[in-house]
Order: structure tokens, then C-alpha cells, then sequence
């Protein structure tokens, strides 16, 4: 059990375009594990292997409370997309703190490979269809909040500066550590 560091918005490290696997080994087996550690520690419903530094095309989701219905999709695409689409809300653990709502297709149809490289077909509605979608953008390099307006983007960077220049974050820390 590991559970990775998951970057922040707006890393320049979320940017990166991942490469497909090609290795069906115990390294892919071991990071999906690690991966999907790290979305129920965090909570999640998905995670990205762009999200824990890891630039290939892997991705974990669970949109059950139960823990109880782990996919793990290597190499995810795209085969098809209904015209119809939905606006959902978003977050993502990349940029906590942020709910915004996206429009995306309302029904995804994808093929992936499993663990064992077994190529393998899903369709998606619902939350589902949101989150692996949410997830394949950051396969590409993409952020839900690159879908926002210019004025929505700009106030989630002055909302994420201002924690950081704030020393607000580090004395509470120091403040609920316990005094020896
Ligand atoms: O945990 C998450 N919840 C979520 C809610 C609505 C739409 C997408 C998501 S994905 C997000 C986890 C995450 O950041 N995955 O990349
Ligand atoms: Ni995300």
C-alpha cells in the first residue's frame, strides 16, 4: 500500500501528454494498485497517472461509496460519443477546493486494455460517463478548468494564490501540533 503525491494546479507537470503502456508487467500491476490506494485515501472517484507524475495512459475509477467496483483502464480511447450532452459539476484533486459545472457527452463508449493487456469495451452514462472523461483529459494534458470562462479561470488561480502567499497555511499547521 503507497499512496502517491498528487499534483496541484496549476503544475506544469499536468500538462504533459501520457504515452500508451506496452509493458504488462508487475510495475503496471503495482502502480494501479498505488493509484487506486491513492483515490480512496484522498477521496476520489478517479485518478490519472498524470496526477501522480506518471506520464502514461492509465487511469483508476470508482464512483461506488463502497469501494466495490474498481476498473482500471490502460490505454482508454475514445470509440464513441453521443451528440446529446449534460452538464454535470466537477471537482478534481488536482484543484481542491474547486466545483464548477462542464458540459461533456452525455454517453461515452470506450475500449481499453486490462491489467493482463486484454483489450476490452465499456460504455458509460451518468457519473461514470463524467468521470472517465474527466479522466481521459488528463491523459491529454487537460484540467476541467480549462472549459471554464477566462473570468471563472482567472478567479480559481487568485483563489489558489492567495492560500499560497498567506503564511495562514503553515501557522495553523505549527498551531495544531502539539507543544512539547
Ligand atoms: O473525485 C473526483 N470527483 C469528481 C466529481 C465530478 C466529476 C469528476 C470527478 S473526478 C475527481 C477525482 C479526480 O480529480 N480525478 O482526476
Ligand atoms: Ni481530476
Amino acid at each position: 500500500m503507497a499512496i502517491l503525491k498528487i499534483l496541484k494546479f496549476p503544475d506544469e507537470r499536468l500538462r504533459i501528454k501520457a504515452t500508451p503502456v506496452v509493458d504488462f508487467d508487475f510495475d503496471l500491476k503495482k502502480l494501479a494498485n498505488d493509484m487506486a490506494d491513492t483515490m480512496y485515501n484522498a477521496p476520489g472517484i478517479g485518478l490519472a497517472a498524470t496526477q501522480v507524475n506518471i506520464h502514461k495512459r492509465i487511469i483508476v475509477v470508482d464512483i461506488t461509496s463502497e469501494k466495490k467496483d474498481l476498473k482500471v483502464l490502460v490505454n482508454p480511447y475514445l470509440t464513441n460519443k453521443s451528440t446529446n450532452q449534460k452538464v454535470h459539476e466537477e471537482g478534481c484533486l488536482s484543484v481542491p477546493g474547486i466545483f464548477e459545472e462542464v458540459k461533456r457527452p452525455d454517453l461515452v463508449e470506450i475500449a481499453y486494455q486490462d491489467l493482463d493487456g486484454k483489450t476490452c469495451r465499456l460504455s458509460a452514462d451518468g457519473l461514470l460517463s463524467v468521470c472517465i472523461q474527466h479522466e481521459m483529459d488528463h491523459l491529454l494534458g487537460k484540467v476541467f478548468v480549462d472549459y471554464l470562462s477566462r473570468l471563472k479561470q482567472s478567479r480559481i488561480r487568485k483563489k489558489i494564490n492567495k492560500g499560497k502567499h498567506s503564511n495562514s497555511k503553515e501557522l495553523n499547521l505549527e498551531l495544531s501540533e502539539p507543544l512539547n
